[in-house]
């Protein structure tokens, strides 16, 4: 069992990441049994939930004449255009009906239609807070342990946050899979070890 200073933090192990959903990341549904037996391990699971409304910005069908995977600019900075995905209350945004959700915190995020929210931290602003943080230090959690989908997206953005705010922080790439697009997977694991992220497996 971990200390209680220790937490354990499941992004987006959601239906729409999964095979045969609008964003399906490649044997992401695979990593559910190793996640459950690593959440027995955690005195505190926080599971994030990507939680768009319909016609959020990210989307490629919200951007006239754009496709998905375009890259535009956003007034935040550049944002990747997806499809349609994880919208409020649909089965795609659903948790794997198989993964335990009976952590401590559930985190929505994604829920701004104008801003879209990699990391569990910030919104892509890299300004707007999700609260997380202060969830975390009133409980006296300083060691963060991520695993889920995806790796090159909101693992990514998340353990990066984490780190630059001084959290002490490990990647589970075993127990994470990546989309993998232009190259943002090589990109994200250079940007997890420069922000000092363990990447273990
Ligand atoms: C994600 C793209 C768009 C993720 C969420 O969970 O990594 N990726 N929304
Ligand atoms: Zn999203």
């Amino acid at each position: 069992m971990q200390p209680v200073t220790h937490a354990l933090i499941v992004i987006d192990m959601q239906n729409d990441f999964c095979p045969s959903g609008a964003l399906a990341v490649a044997g992401g549904d695979a990593l559910v049994p190793g996640i459950n037996a690593l959440m027995a391990q955690f005195r505190t699971v926080i599971l994030t939930q990507d939680w768009h409304p319909a016609g959020h910005a990210s989307f490629a069908s919200s951007q006239p004449g754009a496709a998905p995977m375009d890259v535009i600019r956003m007034p935040y900075g550049p944002q990747v255009l997806w499809p349609d995905h994880c919208i409020q209350g649909t089965m795609g945004a659903a948790f794997h009906a198989a993964l335990r959700t009976d952590g401590d915190l559930i985190l929505r995020k994604g829920c701004n239609p104008a801003i879209d929210s990699y990391s569990a931290f910030f919104e892509n602003d890299h300004r707007t807070p999700t609260g997380l943080e202060g969830y975390l230090r009133t409980r006296g959690i300083t060691h963060l342990t991520l695993v889920g989908l995806a790796l090159d997206f909101c693992v990514n953005y998340s353990a990066v946050d984490a780190a630059t705010l001084g959290f002490d922080v490990t990647v589970r790439t075993d127990l994470c899979r990546a989309i993998d697009a232009g190259g943002s997977l090589d990109a994200a694991m250079a940007g997890m070890r420069d922000a000092g992220v363990a990447l273990t497996a």
